[in-house]
């Protein structure tokens, strides 16, 4: 951690009280002008700090800004956002977090920007990233799992979203086979799973998560209106993004530790019960045929069985869903 980084765990131990200078100079290893400067820093940052002679500093409010400091202050997950890259405007995080994770990114490092001019979907299509209301982020990881089983990866990353908003709002929220997450009938995040990998070995994955938080309606463009919602909509309530930044950290390492040591079967438990999915009518169009049925679940590796109407059961690895009207 650096010096901004113990300050505001230093705050956040203490909620609500002055900490004295000399306090937070014995905390933080260095002069007392050398905190009263970072402190200057916070403050440009966008902290509230009230200073007062004698008592010492005291945070008032925290910025609702997406800070690598801020996110790793109060994180408890071990590995998963240990490491932040923050920018305030990119293209995209995917290739940005492709860098860094052919520089050596440590597993878990978190790429994220406030705003993507270029965010990208599947197939090339856009994701729309406006300033300061979504969680635009790219999060590497480095399974020791052979090419065949990633895509249990996004499967995994679904269900760490859907339960952290669960958790964070009460929200009823439902996962869309493969990589949708819904409220309702809209769209309020996806993902994206890119890979890098030689012959049969994974290099790593970069899970691409871009979630509306704290968009209002009129943050969306008409084509988007109807099928895109945000937490923020739904709830009433504006989102704390930095704590469900830390929230999904958390939640993703116990799944991903979960999954590495027990496999896959807890992950395909959660994700069939939060499947907005499982039980509809589906017309699916793959690379090779088009392909009508209801969908009945996963198999034992994350696969979508549908059963058509001749009773055969088929195995879908990859495909674009329709839904029946009503169904
Ligand atoms: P997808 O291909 O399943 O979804 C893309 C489609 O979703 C678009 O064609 C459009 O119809 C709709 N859409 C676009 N923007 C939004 C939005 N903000 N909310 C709801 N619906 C929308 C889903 O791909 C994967 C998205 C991953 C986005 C993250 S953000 C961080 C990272 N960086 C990046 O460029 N992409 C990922």
């Amino acid at each position: 951690m650096n010096i901004k980084q113990v300050i505001l765990q230093a705050f956040r131990d203490q909620p609500g009280n002055f900490i004295s200078g000399e306090e937070l100079s014995q905390t933080c290893g260095c002069s007392r002008t050398a905190v009263w400067k970072h402190i200057e820093e916070l403050r440009r940052d966008g902290y509230e700090v009230e200073a007062v002679r004698k008592s010492g500093y005291r945070l008032l409010v925290a910025p609702d800004r997406l800070s690598a400091a801020e996110i790793m202050a109060g994180l408890d997950a071990k590995r998963i956002g240990q490491n932040v890259i923050a920018y305030d405007e990119v293209i995209s995080t995917q290739p940005l977090a492709h860098e860094a994770a052919a520089k050596g990114a440590v597993e878990g490092t978190i790429v994220l920007a406030e705003l993507q001019t270029g965010g990208k979907g599947r197939l090339g299509r856009p994701w729309h990233s406006p300033k300061g209301t979504g969680i635009w982020m790219s999060l590497i990881i480095r399974p020791a799992i052979p090419l065949p089983k990633t895509p249990q990866m996004t499967l995994l990353t679904a269900v760490a979203v859907a339960k952290t908003i669960r958790e964070e709002t009460g929200l009823p929220v439902k996962i869309k086979w493969p990589n949708d997450i819904f409220i309702g009938d809209k769209k309020v995040c996806g993902i994206l799973t890119e890979l890098n990998a030689e012959s049969d070995r994974v290099n790593y994955l970069v899970i691409g998560i871009g979630l509306n938080a704290n968009s209002v309606e009129s943050d969306f463009p008409s084509d988007l209106a109807q099928i895109a919602t945000s937490l923020r909509i739904e709830s009433g309530e504006p989102l704390k993004r930095v704590s469900f930044i830390q929230r999904l950290c958390r939640i993703f390492e116990e799944e991903y530790d979960h999954y590495l040591q027990a496999g896959f079967e807890r992950v395909k438990q959660e994700w069939e019960n939060h499947s907005y999915t499982i039980g509809k009518w589906v017309t699916l169009q793959t690379i090779s045929q088009q392909l009508e049925g209801r969908a009945v679940g996963l198999d034992e590796e994350g696969v979508l069985m549908v059963k058509d109407q001749a009773g055969q059961i088929h195995k879908v690895y990859s495909a674009d869903v329709n839904y029946r009207a009503n169904d």
